[in-house]
C-alpha cells in the first residue's frame, strides 16, 4: 500500500485498543477455568483471534456478540483433544501460552504458524516442560513449529531459572504448573510483564511473587470472572512517537495501560526531555489518560532491566531516537532479533533506507539522531512484522516529497486492526 507522507501534524483523542497480551491470557484463562467469563473491550487483532479459534477447537465454547466476548469454561481437565492441527498464525504468545496448557492434559496436538512464526525458538518453552514430563517434538534443535505436545496428566513441579527475560516462557512454565504435583519455582533473569501473575490471582488462583521469583502449588483450580481490558501501550506507543516528533501535533491517549512492567517507553520520552503529560490515572483499572505534544528530543541510553519493560516499543523508539538531538544507544536486547522479524536487523535496514543512520550491534543499535528523512528508493517490507509496517508509516508522516510504498502492510492486522483508521482520524482533526 501508499503511505501517508508528509504530515502536517496529529491532533485529537483517541482511545486506544486493547492490549493485545492481556487479550491473550482473558481467552486463557476464562478457557481454563470454571463458569462464564465475560470480557470486555478485548482486541479483535489475528494473534488474539487465534487464541480463539485454538481453543474453540480444544473444545470449549466462545461467543462474541460484537460487544463482549464470553468464554464458557468447564475447568482445564475438560479440554480435549482438537481434531486437526491448530494454526497460531503470527502468534508467539498463542503458541508459548498455549503449550504450558497442553503440557499437563494427555492428549496430542500439533501447533503451526506462518512463515515468520516457524522461525522463531520454541525450545525455551519446550525445555522446562520437557522437565515437567511433557513429550515435545518440533523442527530442528531449536523446536521450530511445527511442533507436537503430548502432554502429561502427571506434570511434576521444578525449580526453573529462566536462561532468557521472556514473560512468555515464564507464563507456559506458571499453565504448566497450576496443573503440576508440588510446587514450581520461577525465577527470571530480568522482570518482565506480569499479566499472568496478575490475571491468575484474578482467576481465584495462588502465586507468590517477590521480585523475579513466582511460586506456584499444583493441582488449581480457577473460577470464571469479568475482564475489562486495558487499551495496550504497545500500540499507544506508535501515537506518543508520531505525536512527539510530527511538527505541530498535540494528541490525548486515553485508556493506555500502565502496568509498570509496560511502561518503560514513557521514562525513555522523559529522558529525551519530551513534553508528556499524564491527564488521568485510574489505579484500578491500571489505565492512564497521556497527552503529547510536539517537542524537541535529546538522546538517552537505553539498556538493563528498562529494556523488557519496553522491548517490543524499540522499533518506534528507534524513531523517535532518529529525530532527537545526540546519540541514543539501546544495548542488551538481544531478545529482539527472535521477534516476528529480527528487528534489529529490520528497524535499521527500514530506517537507513529513509535517511537515518543506525549502527545494529549484536545486543541493539547506535542511533544518531537529527537524521532528516525521505522516501526510500525501493517498497519497504514489513516482512510480516506488525510493528515494523506501524513503525514505517509513522516515519513515512516525516517525509516531504516523494512516495513509500509499504509492501505486506496486511501484517499490522495482527495487534491493531483499525491502525490506519486511527491515523486518518488523527489526521483530519487539523
Ligand atoms: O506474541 P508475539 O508474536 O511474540 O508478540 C510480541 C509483539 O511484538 O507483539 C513479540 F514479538 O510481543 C510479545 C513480547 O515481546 C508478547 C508477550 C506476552 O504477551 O507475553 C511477551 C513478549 O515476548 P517474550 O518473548 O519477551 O516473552
Amino acid at each position: 500500500m501508499k503511505l501517508k507522507i508528509n504530515s502536517q501534524g496529529l491532533k485529537g483523542h483517541l482511545k486506544v485498543p486493547g492490549d493485545k497480551s492481556i487479550s491473550h491470557r482473558s481467552i486463557m484463562f476464562g478457557s481454563i477455568a470454571k463458569g462464564k467469563t465475560i470480557i470486555h473491550d478485548i482486541l479483535r487483532g489475528e494473534d488474539v483471534l487465534s487464541t480463539i479459534e485454538a481453543f474453540r477447537a480444544l473444545g470449549v465454547e466462545i461467543e462474541d456478540d460484537g460487544q463482549v466476548i464470553t468464554v464458557h469454561g468447564q475447568g482445564i481437565s475438560k479440554l480435549k483433544e482438537p481434531e486437526k492441527a491448530l494454526d497460531m498464525g503470527n502468534s508467539g504468545t498463542s503458541t508459548r501460552l498455549l503449550s504450558g496448557i497442553l503440557a499437563g492434559l494427555p492428549f496430542e496436538t500439533t501447533l503451526f504458524g506462518d512463515d515468520s512464526l516457524s522461525k522463531r525458538p520454541m525450545d525455551r518453552v519446550a525445555t522446562p516442560l520437557q522437565m515437567m514430563g511433557a513429550e515435545i517434538v518440533g523442527q530442528t534443535d531449536k523446536v521450530k513449529l511445527p511442533m507436537t505436545i503430548k502432554g502429561s496428566a502427571h506434570l511434576k513441579a521444578i525449580d526453573y531459572v529462566l536462561p532468557v527475560a521472556s514473560a512468555q516462557v515464564k507464563s507456559a512454565v506458571i499453565f504448566a504448573a497450576l496443573q503440576a504435583e508440588g510446587l514450581t519455582k520461577v525465577v527470571e533473569k530480568e522482570k518482565t510483564r506480569s499479566h499472568t501473575e496478575e490475571m491468575l490471582v484474578q482467576f481465584g488462583g495462588e502465586i507468590k511473587v517477590s521480585d523475579k521469583t513466582s511460586l506456584v502449588p499444583g493441582g488449581q483450580k480457577l473460577m470464571g470472572q469479568e475482564v475489562t481490558v486495558p487499551g495496550d501501550i504497545s500500540s499507544a506507543a506508535f501515537w506518543l512517537v508520531a505525536g512527539l516528533v510530527v511538527e505541530n501535533s498535540e494528541l490525548i491517549l486515553e485508556n493506555v495501560g500502565i502496568n509498570e512492567t509496560r511502561t518503560g517507553i514513557l521514562e525513555v520520552i522523559q529522558a529525551m526531555g519530551s513534553q508528556l503529560e499524564i491527564l488521568e490515572q485510574d489505579e484500578v483499572a491500571k489505565a492512564a489518560t497521556l497527552k503529547v505534544k510536539a517537542s524537541q528530543l535529546k538522546g538517552t541510553e537505553i539498556s538493563g532491566d528498562l529494556i523488557p519493560r519496553l522491548i517490543d516499543e524499540l522499533p518506534i523508539i528507534a524513531l523517535l531516537a532518529t529525530q532527537g538531538e545526540g546519540k541514543t544507544i539501546i544495548r542488551d536486547a538481544a531478545e529482539l532479533k527472535v521477534k516476528e522479524t529480527d528487528r534489529i536487523a529490520v528497524v535499521a535496514d527500514a530506517l537507513n533506507s529513509m535517511g537515518a543512520n543506525i549502527e545494529p550491534t549484536d545486543d541493539g543499535m547506535i542511533i544518531q539522531g537529527g537524521t532528516k528523512l525521505h522516501a526510500p528508493e525501493n517498497a519497504i517490507n514489513t516482512l510480516g512484522d506488525h510493528r515494523i509496517g506501524m513503525m514505517v508509516a509513522i516515519a513515512a508522516l516525516l517525509v516531504e516529497n516523494g512516495e513509500i510504498e509499504l509492501e505486506r502492510a496486511e501484517a499490522i492486522q495482527t495487534s491493531y486492526p483499525s491502525f490506519f483508521d486511527d491515523l486518518e482520524k488523527l489526521s483530519e482533526n487539523l
